[in-house]
């Protein structure tokens, strides 16, 4: 089974986006099973098959401990790291291809805390694939779209497992602004150009270093544009997992 998480900003759409790709998949007759690990998520715009709330509600540890909604998260994600044995079984049973898992809305609460390696590490030590999710209106400027790419590759050095940019939204997005975007990815010369343009002084120069350095390590990953609301895009995360799993080879539908 292939284990992938979804990660991001608040409100960049992982949840749409975990339902969104699973229905693709059902569509084309892959199993992929959903696993909520938010647990003070109200609304999930699908029904996860696993769900960290039958385990912990995060109102539930708030009243039991005294804590805030951010202390009772941290907490939860302990609580739920030394529970992950668990949480693996019931994942497992479901005998699927795909584990989709979806993420808390907060993303410093998953990316920058030691128990979400244990999580990582005790569901799928191998067989990780990480899509970390964007909105696309920071992405509009250039140095925008760098300090997107910036925080994402922060999240990367963290896990250091495959990895995929996804914009997420572009249905909000003009096809100017495609064009434009796709540009940068496409040519790097083309994102330097804008940047030059765009800013003045040091922030001009920050972006570019920065950008300029991650290209060095080789960790530019050409962001997919993707639409959960309307499911574009999708069949090109799909590629990218098996380019990395199966060298391109498709997985035996069921
Ligand atoms: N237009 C459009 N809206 C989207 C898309 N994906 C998500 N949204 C909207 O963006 C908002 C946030 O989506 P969620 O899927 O809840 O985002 P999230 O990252 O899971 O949010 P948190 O878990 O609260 O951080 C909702 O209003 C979604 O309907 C998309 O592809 N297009
Ligand atoms: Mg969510």
């Amino acid at each position: 089974m292939i284990y992938i998480y979804v990660v991001g900003p608040a409100g960049s759409g992982k949840s749409t986006f975990t339902s969104g790709l699973q229905q693709w998949m059902r569509n084309n007759q892959y199993e992929a099973i959903t696993v909520n690990l938010d647990p003070g998520v109200e609304n999930i715009p699908y029904t996860p098959d696993v769900d960290v709330r039958e385990w912990y509600q995060l109102q539930d540890i708030m009243e039991e401990y005294s804590l805030g909604p951010n202390g009772a998260q941290i907490l939860a994600s302990d609580l739920i790291a030394s529970d992950i044995d668990e949480i693996r079984e019931e994942i497992v049973s479901y005998d699927a291809d795909y584990a989709i898992v979806d993420t808390p809305g907060q993303l410093e609460l998953f990316a920058f805390r030691t128990s979400s390696d244990m999580i990582v590490k005790g569901l799928s030590e191998k067989e990780s694939y990480m899509a970390f999710i964007m909105d696309p209106m920071l992405a509009l400027s250039p140095s925008g779209y760098v300090s997107l790419l910036t925080l994402s590759a922060s999240v990367f050095f963290r896990f250091y497992i495959p990895y995929i940019n996804i914009i997420n939204k572009i249905d909000l997005l003009n096809e100017e602004d495609i064009l434009k975007i796709r540009s940068w990815i496409e040519d790097v010369d083309d994102l330097y150009n804008d940047l030059r343009n765009e800013r003045e002084g040091m922030v001009k120069e920050y972006a570019m270093q920065m950008f300029r350095s991650m290209e060095s390590l080789g960790i530019n990953f050409k962001p997919i544009f993707v639409s959960s609301r309307d499911m574009r895009g999708m069949e090109d995360v799909y590629s990218n997992v098996q380019l990395v799993y199966f060298g391109g080879e498709d997985l035996e539908k069921r």
